[in-house]
């Protein structure tokens, strides 16, 4: 294999999450947020399993940076948890809240890594649930307040601002499929909620702005690669429906300040958008520094016989992964080209990419993850050929930093490059850590 080298300056990083990692629940003021309740619902998570301790990050913070030293990278991206800063979403600022995340920063500066921080991921705080969440268009006007507080406190310190993870998780697996929180399953809500996420998105992008932001601003999305299963019309035809479903409801407002062409048309019905005020597009398509993409998935599809005008039906992968997903490397260079071909010329970050393992630690004490090296092998590789074929692409965050609590999964399913024993809370280097280090140091592949 040849080597592979990364531009000067390339940001190899880690990513986390706050619900994922912090557990402390109920400490120094935090207000409970959906995925509290959500987790709490009997039958929603495997196992029954909740965030309430996690990997007790919010009390082992200083040795778990000491993990992102001993990986090399350059950056740690984590997200800010609202509810620790506004307890029940509206109204007073919980100084204790903006306490941790101050000293947070503060140690990552110390050991020169430089704070990626993510404003939302997905811990809504349940006061706001409460009066309808994202259907709800004030909470727009709230995401505002929040990010004004953390900008106002960390801001002088941080170089990376994404303001969300994943609109489409949020509006789509929790208010269309309901597996996540807040669990809703009606699809002009999930529509409703789309909007309202870029919304609040484009609106936090325009407050940062004004209250003199140095970082860079920018959203994170996931994206995936949708391929028709043949050249039938029909299939043809599936491809592009869940390409607007996944890819171009969120693309598009973001980069061209307007919703898909064929969008009325697929939500027939359903809605007829009338959640979009004068100017909103303006305001979700306000010119970013950056654009976060996460990768996971290619996707096959064909169409749906039972909905053959809305529907489609994913090809199940012939070598599918634990959670059934196939390892398609291509789809990230795929993903990153066409980004970087239709919509934007920013720099581009793989801002998540990893795979789900059930990792175990053998006899000898070690983690044998080969899986997820040779994944991060073939992902890295692919990245690397899309910047040899003209891609603006910046930096690669893995996910995840360790093990933690993946949402409906629970603990079941492991991602990280330190495995996470949650009885005792150690954290032990996987094979992919280990080789994850080498890479960070090496700038590339030998
Ligand atoms: O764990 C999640 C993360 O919170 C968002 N992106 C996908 C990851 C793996 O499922």
């Amino acid at each position: 294999m040849p080597k592979i080298r990364f531009p000067e300056g390339f940001l190899w990083g880690a990513a986390t999450a706050a619900y994922q990692i912090e557990g402390a629940v109920e400490e120094d003021g935090r207000g409970p947020s959906i995925w509290d309740t959500f987790s709490h619902t009997p039958g929603a998570v495997i196992n029954g399993d909740t965030g309430d301790h996690a990997c007790d990050h919010y009390h082992r913070w200083e040795k778990d940076l000491d993990l992102l030293s001993d990986l090399g990278v350059g950056s740690y991206r984590f997200s800010v948890a609202w509810p620790r800063i506004v307890p029940t979403g509206s109204g007073a600022i919980n100084a204790k809240g903006l306490d941790f995340y101050d000293r947070l920063v503060d140690a990552l500066v110390d050991r020169q890594i430089q704070p990626m921080v993510t404003l939302y991921h997905w811990d809504l705080p349940q006061g706001l649930q409460d009066v309808g969440g994202w259907v709800n268009r004030d909470t727009t006007d709230r995401f505002v307040d929040y990010v004004r507080a953390v900008h106002d406190r960390l801001g002088d310190r941080v170089p990376y601002w994404l303001t969300l993870n994943e609109p489409y998780c949020s509006a789509i697996v929790g208010h269309l499929e309901g597996r996540h929180a807040p669990g809703i399953r009606d699809e002009a809500k999930a529509v409703t909620a789309i909007h309202h996420l870029l919304l609040a998105h484009g609106k936090a992008v325009q407050a940062l702005r004004a209250d003199g932001v140095t970082g860079k601003v920018g959203i994170t999305c996931n994206l995936t690669s949708p391929h028709p299963a043949s050249e039938n019309a029909a299939d043809l035809d599936a491809a592009a429906r869940l390409d607007l479903h996944e890819n171009r409801m969120f693309l598009d407002p973001l980069f061209r300040g307007s919703y898909p062409d064929d969008a009325a048309a697929h939500y027939k019905g359903v809605t007829d958008f009338p959640f979009v005020q004068d100017g909103d597009l303006e305001t979700i398509s306000e010119p970013l520094d950056f654009f976060g993409i996460n990768y996971y998935e290619r996707h096959l599809v064909t169409t749906d016989p039972a909905d053959p005008v809305r529907g489609w039906t994913r090809v199940p992968d012939p070598k599918p992964t634990t959670v059934g997903i196939g390892v398609h490397p291509e789809g990230l260079r795929e993903v990153l080209e066409r980004v970087s071909a239709d919509y934007t010329d920013l720099p581009l970050f793989v801002t998540e990419t990893g795979i789900c393992l059930h990792d175990y630690v053998d006899p000898e004490g070690q983690v044998k993850d080969d899986e997820r090296v040779e994944f991060f092998d073939s992902h890295i590789r692919a990245a690397h050929q899309a910047i040899q074929n003209g891609v603006n692409l910046a930096g690669f965050f893995p996910w995840s930093l360790m093990d933690n609590y993946e949402w409906a999964w629970g603990y079941a399913y492991r991602f990280g490059m330190y495995y996470v024993d949650y009885a005792t809370q150690e954290r032990i280097p996987k094979r992919s850590a280990q080789w994850f280090s080498k890479i960070t140091r090496a700038n590339g592949i030998d």
